[in-house]
């Protein structure tokens, strides 16, 4: 008997609501066919790939959508504590082989699909990577919603949802070229548009204050946030979780009529333009922010419409038994890194403004509910806004954190007493949200004598009355305020610090990996650690297993499970373990290579395809892949490689032969658009790459690819089949590393510095399965004294090196700029910063014990194989148990 395609939907969804085994291929088919004729994007004749792809997907996501429905209606009525974690970035890359994956439906969907004529991996293909956001911090977010939907916890994530996402990178002959990517043009079968789910947002305007001192936020420029749902599955269950993103559109009394009418066509859109241009693009920054409008408008967009709407479901479930102290019982936001720093000022005025709370009651369910993440201590990426940025797009906001900043400057006045006033000014002036902001009255008021004061201060409210009144004294006045408060500079501009308003509004503060946290405790955020020990915590970053080794290295995850005997690694990782006791077994050695061979011969022919290089998988992977960042040392990568090229030309074909084990090295990575010298260093790469690849002396023995357009779903092909991986950033300054975490469970070994995630894995992996160089984190800053001394003495390695570079080998383009950054040349930048001089030997030196390494395949495979065991620690399962046992206080919710 035919199914309706409804039947077979429907009992589809049944078997996995009920948690019955897999729907058949037959009902998949009729499923697929179903929305190839019934949701109709394409042309009716052909059932060609595009519309192979979107009518698969939107089978799948009706299965998701019913364990979706289930999974909320479950959470609505057992009004669990929730965690919601606000992120400006999700990194989600391709949804459908996971989506496929987590439901085990890969072989039914496998079948079915090549019943109707089409390989499942080809129809895959045709997803575009869902890019909205810049790298790890991004990834991060993403890897956690698939860890909490898999772990059952009770959490959504919120987000924008940018119309362009990361641009597109092309590589040409002159470098990086970026094109704007737009990855909705063919519509998005992952998402559910709620048109009811809408809230109004406020920007610019003014604050009114009411006979009863209420306070309102009028005027301005209105917007309507409305929410797209993306459902997120977990791994083996029904949880299917929430991504809620932001886009942006006016209502339609500001659409102008009257302008339209007089054919002033332009005027008449105007509104409709400003809103609709909040949610057009990602901005692409990574570690680096420009401080202007439209990105705060995004933030804000993001923090108000999440907030508006957590509220509005806490009062729901709340219902007759509303007890706003109860708000931090049902509800933990999570802030990944500052930029939704203006859910605290937002959460306060909602608080105080529509629901009627004193500031003190406020303050303390804003604390209780907040909580930070930081993400990096790079001095440019600490996010700090105009205060007259800020002043003109969210008046309001301003009053409230002027009221946190008085909270503050309370507490430091309590911690170091007035004695010693210098102490105290010094505390203050490092410490405060606001920079450069003169001292408020009421302030002033407390640590000197009445008799002594200058009123000095902007915030009126803040003056009381006597203090006003006090006649002004001649003698001495300027000199005593300037001991206790400083004199704004008017040279400087006026700032708020997103990061300390982070630090005093939330209740937990954390860094992303052991030795990122110990500089967030002990230097970055040390004043405020002294005050709050108890606030700072570690959670080491993680990666989903799933995507990361199950679905992105199938061959791999095969072997594991043979030899682990049991396919419960993919959800408790620390079966992996297993692995280290047969890591001499001949018997898995040998398939192990053999996996990682299929793997690699994938990337040969995505090489091939992408640029046109065709290497030999006999030869090392070597891999880099990462944003263009000169803290990340591409260069000092790239520097070895010319250094080897150089040897090797100086050598016999014979004893060239000998010394070198062949290599390809690859690189990816974006750099932002502006960054003039990252961008030097992607030209820098392909220029070696094209003088390299093409020369006869060389052949196999090296060559340089440099892959255009790195994303997730680019990842997916390189990390498990590579066989080295660089993560060689200068030591104190990649706060974490995700990627290293990828390529550690997909059985890659590391070179790497003592930086980041890299000493947690290197304990984990061991010593002696990491290569290990250069100089660590509590050397750097003398490093760099030395240096600015003219004390340091470069290895002529490096001097060589550098040389060569500039004698034209690679080329006519100027690479003056790029070496001179390397020396103490000061129209050339920074005096190598980021020490490239001072590790090059140990690097160059390094690399050759990774040849001597690779020579042996059998210990190299041990290395192997002891990498996957001991990357067990690295699943954001573990770190989201942790988020959730000691940050947010949920429990998982397994539905019935
Ligand atoms: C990380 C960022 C970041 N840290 C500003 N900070 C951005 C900063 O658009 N912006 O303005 C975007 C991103 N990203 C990364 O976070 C760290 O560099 C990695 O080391 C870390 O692994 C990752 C996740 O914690």
């Amino acid at each position: 008997l035919q199914k309706s395609p409804d039947q077979s939907i429907q009992e589809t969804t049944d078997a996995l609501y009920n948690g019955i085994p897999v729907p058949d291929s037959e009902s998949v088919i009729s499923s697929i066919k179903y929305h190839a004729e019934f949701t109709p994007s394409f042309s009716p004749e052909k059932f060609e790939l595009p519309k192979a792809y979107y009518a698969t997907a939107e089978s799948i996501r009706d299965m998701l959508i019913t364990n979706w429905n289930a999974t909320y209606n479950f959470h609505e009525k057992m009004n669990v504590k929730q965690a919601y974690y606000l992120s400006m970035e999700f990194l989600q890359g391709r949804a459908l082989l996971n989506a496929i994956g987590n439901l085990e439906l890969s072989g039914a969907y496998a079948e079915a699909l090549r019943k109707l004529g089409h390989d499942l991996e080809d129809v895959a293909r045709q997803e575009p990577d869902a890019a909205l956001g810049n790298g790890g911090l991004g990834r991060l977010a993403s890897c956690f919603l698939d860890s909490l939907a898999t772990l059952n916890y009770p959490a959504w994530g919120y987000g924008l949802r940018y119309k362009y996402g990361l641009f597109k990178q092309l590589i040409t002959k002159d470098g990086q070229e970026e094109v704007a990517e737009n990855w909705l043009e063919m519509g998005n079968p992952w998402e559910v548009p709620r048109n009811d789910v809408t809230y109004p947002i406020k920007f610019y305007g003014e604050v009114v204050k009411g006979k009863d001192g209420h306070k309102t936020w009028v005027g301005g420029e209105d917007i309507i946030a409305v929410a797209y749902d993306v459902p997120i599955p977990g791994y083996k269950t029904k949880t299917t979780i929430n991504l809620r993103l932001w886009s942006t559109k006016v209502g339609p009394e500001n659409f102008d009529l009257h302008a339209f009418n007089d054919g002033n066509h332009a005027k008449a859109y105007e509104a409709l333009k400003k809103a609709e241009k909040i949610c057009y693009i990602l901005y692409p920054g990574d570690e680096s922010l420009e401080g202007k409008t439209l990105r705060l408008k995004q933030q804000y967009t993001l923090c108000s419409a999440s907030l508006q709407d957590i509220i509005a479901r806490f009062e729901r479930r709340s219902g007759e038994s509303l007890d706003w102290n109860e708000f931090p019982e049902k509800v933990a936001v999570q802030m990944n890194d500052t930029h939704p720093t203006l859910c605290i000022p937002e959460l306060l005025r909602i608080l105080m403004d529509f629901k009627g709370l004193e500031w003190k009651e406020a303050w303390e369910i804003t604390q209780r509910t907040v909580a930070y993440t930081n993400h990096t201590v790079l001095p440019e990426a600490l996010e700090k806004w105009s205060l007259n940025l800020l002043q003109e797009l969210l008046p309001r906001h301003v009053e409230i954190i002027k009221m946190i900043d008085n909270e503050l400057i309370h507490t430091i006045i309590a911690e170091y007493g007035t004695e010693d006033l210098e102490l105290l000014k010094e505390k203050l002036k490092q410490m405060r949200v606001l920079e450069n902001i003169e001292l408020p009255a009421s302030i002033l008021e407390l640590l000197v004598k009445p008799e002594e004061i200058t009123i000095v201060d902007s915030l009126e409210e803040n003056i009381s009355k006597e203090v006003t009144e006090l006649p002004k004294t001649e003698n001495n006045d300027v000199d005593i305020r300037a001991k206790v408060t400083f004199d704004p500079d008017p040279k400087l501009p006026q700032m708020v610090r997103m990061a300390n308003l982070c630090v005093v509004s939330g209740h937990a503060v954390n860094g992303v990996a052991e030795i990122h946290t110990e500089i967030v405790k002990n230097e970055v955020f040390n004043d405020f650690y002294k005050l709050w020990p108890k606030k700072f915590q570690n959670k080491t970053n993680g990666v989903t297993p799933r995507r990361w080794l199950s679905f992105c290295n199938p061959e791999l995850s095969k072997i594991i499970t043979k030899w682990t005997r049991t396919e419960d690694w993919v959800l408790n990782t620390e079966k992996l373990i297993e692995l280290k006791k047969f890591a001499d077994d001949e018997e898995l050695q040998s398939e192990w290579r053999k996996a990682k061979r299929i793997n690699k011969e994938r990337t040969v022919s995505f090489l091939k395809e992408k640029t046109g290089y065709l290497v030999t998988p006999d030869a090392m992977f070597d891999v880099q892949v990462k944003r263009i960042h000169e803290y990340k040392r591409q260069l000092l990568n790239i520097l070895g490689i010319v250094y080897r090229y150089k040897k090797m030309k100086e050598m016999k074909s014979d004893e060239r032969k000998e010394k070198y084990v062949p290599r390809v090295c690859i690189f990816g990575g974006k750099a932002f658009a502006t960054y003039v010298q990252a961008k030097r260093i992607v030209k820098f790469i392909t220029d070696v790459g094209a003088t390299v690849n093409h020369d006869p002396d060389i052949g196999d023995l090296l060559k340089v690819v440099f892959v255009p357009d790195y994303n997730v779903t680019v990842a997916e092909v390189l990390i498990p089949g590579s066989d080295l991986s660089q993560h060689i950033s200068t030591a104190g300054m990649e706060a974490s590393g995700t990627s290293n975490m990828k390529f550690a469970m997909n059985g890659c070994i590391q070179i790497g510095t003592l930086d980041g995630a890299n000493v947690e894995i290197r304990q984990e992996v061991g010593e002696e399965n990491f290569f290990l160089f250069g100089a660590e984190a509590h050397e750097i800053s003398g490093l760099r004294k030395e240096r600015s001394e003219g004390k340091f003495v470069p290895d002529p390695r490096f001097e060589e090196v550098k040389e060569y570079v500039r004698s034209g080998v690679f080329g006519r383009y100027s690479y003056d700029e790029l070496m001179g950054s390397l020396e103490g040349n000061e129209g050339y930048g920074r005096a190598d910063y980021f020490l490239v001089g001072k590790d090059f030997p140990a690097y160059i030196e390094c690399q050759e014990n990774v040849d001597n390494a690779y020579r042996d395949q059998n210990k190299w495979t041990k290395m192997s194989i002891l990498n996957t065991a001991g990357s067990y620690k690295f699943s954001s399962d573990r770190t989201i148990h942790q988020y959730a046992r000691d940050i947010w206080r949920i429990e998982p919710v397994v539905l019935p």
